[in-house]
Parts: C-alpha cells; sequence; structure tokens
C-alpha cells in the first residue's frame, strides 16, 4: 500500500498538467465566442471627408455595409490607433473594416 500512493500522486499531478495545459485554449476559445457574439464587423469602401487627428476619428461618405445593416451615408468614425490617420488624405478612396460593439463603431483597419 505504501507504494501505492507516491505512483497515485504521479498520476494525479500528470493529469493536473493535462488539465492546466487543455486551460489555456479552452478559455481562448470561449474567448473568441464572446466577441463574435457581441461585435459586429463589416467592411466598406467610401471617400475621406475629414479628418481629426486630435481627436482620432474620421468622417468617411461610405456605401452600404451589409455586415453591419448600414446604407449608405456620410458619418465619422473613431480609429482604433490615431496613427491610421497618418496616411490619410481628404478625397482619398478608402476600403475600411469596422467593428461595432451594439454601442460605438470603430475603424480597425483602413487603407
Ligand atoms: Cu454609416
Amino acid at each position: 500500500m505504501k507504494n501505492v500512493l507516491p505512483f497515485a500522486l504521479i498520476a494525479a499531478l500528470g493529469a493536473g498538467n493535462a488539465y492546466a495545459q487543455q486551460e489555456p485554449s479552452g478559455s481562448n476559445a470561449s474567448q473568441v465566442q464572446t466577441p463574435t457574439s457581441s461585435v459586429k464587423t463589416g467592411t466598406g469602401t467610401g471617400l475621406i471627408q475629414r479628418i481629426d487627428k486630435e481627436r482620432g476619428t474620421v468622417t468617411i461618405k461610405h456605401g452600404p455595409i451589409p455586415g453591419l445593416n448600414m446604407s449608405a451615408m456620410t458619418m465619422s468614425f473613431p480609429v482604433k490607433d490615431k496613427a491610421m490617420l497618418a496616411k490619410l488624405q481628404p478625397l482619398q478612396k478608402v476600403d475600411f473594416e469596422l467593428s461595432y460593439d451594439s454601442k460605438d463603431y470603430l475603424i480597425t483597419k483602413i487603407n
């Protein structure tokens, strides 16, 4: 009996490690699911109307964005990183990726 316990401990530790290794991928999977259920994304094209580098926003006259149920309009969007505005110019034609968390729009990519 005395010899059984160490083996049981090793087995338990081994199992513990196996679970520990599975946990990160398991929690990652749930982290991926949470944003996709609450955050919608879409892509659009448009014409730059105005750039506000201080506020980090860009005004775009954009076409319809089906992924976000948005029709064509002119509106102002915040960008994820103000540095994204550096290369933009008024009247430039752009393609952009947009996310919407059911509260705010955010441009995550613009070229
Ligand atoms: Cu819009």
